[in-house]
């Protein structure tokens, strides 16, 4: 049996649920991080010594980096789906997750902890903006490479969406100037669309709701 270490409202831990639900693979999940604590303690950080969440362990194999653990789920159960055959194909997805964990997340981590994790009257407005603004311009890259495509890799939804989709859920929903990035919002309809996608990612994530 699989189980996953890591808070439901947890912007990594979603990647990995969401693509559980989507593979159809049974899970229990475990709560860990923030105020459950359970991260910080020896026998997590025997299994992932980086004390963060997701944890992934299946038989006594244990894997952490959320995009690691759906790149080894997809593989392992969605061969031809979420995980394409062909090695170009795949890696044309497979970029999309480097994009989303190497540049679009650094350009938003200020507008998520300050806005998400931080009490209202101890946030850096002039932050949060210059993290927006930095955002924004990531994103315009993937609405328009969304312009003539329903998923990142073509018409099949694919791990570089998975990593994407609860990054972007963040971006739609939060109080923020966003411009409009059509492509991206059509996207986002799509996902929408999956119930894996409204039971997993869809789901309060302020700082006010420990699951
Ligand atoms: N690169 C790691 C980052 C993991 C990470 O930053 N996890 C956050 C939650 S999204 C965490 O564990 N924060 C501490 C906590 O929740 O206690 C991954 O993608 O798995």
């Amino acid at each position: 049996m699989i189980e996953v270490w890591g808070r439901a409202n947890s912007v990594n831990v979603q990647k990995v649920l969401w693509c559980l639900g989507e593979l159809e693979v049974p899970f229990e999940r475990y709560d860990a991080g923030g105020l459950y604590g359970v991260n910080k303690e020896p026998d997590f950080l025997s299994r992932n010594p980086t004390g963060l969440v997701p944890l992934l362990s299946e038989d006594g194999f244990d894997l952490w980096e959320s995009n690691t653990i759906v790149r080894y789920l997809a593989a392992r159960h969605g061969a031809g789906s979420l995980w394409p055959k062909d090695p170009a194909a795949c890696a044309l997805s497979d970029k999309w997750m480097d994009y989303q964990l190497g540049t679009v997340f650094p350009a938003f981590k200020d507008a998520v902890l300050g806005l998400i994790r931080t009490v209202p009257e101890n946030r850096n407005p002039d932050k949060i903006a210059a993290s927006v603004r930095a955002t924004a311009d990531t994103l315009s890259i993937l609405d328009a490479h969304l312009q003539d495509r329903d998923y990142v890799a073509g018409d099949a939804l694919t791990v570089g969406d998975v990593a994407l989709g609860s990054t972007i859920y963040r971006w739609l929903t939060l109080e923020i100037d966003r411009p409009p990035l059509p492509n991206l919002q059509a996207w986002h309809d799509r996902l929408q669309e999956r119930s894996a996608y409204r039971e997993h990612v869809m789901v309060p994530y302020r700082m006010e709701s420990p699951a």
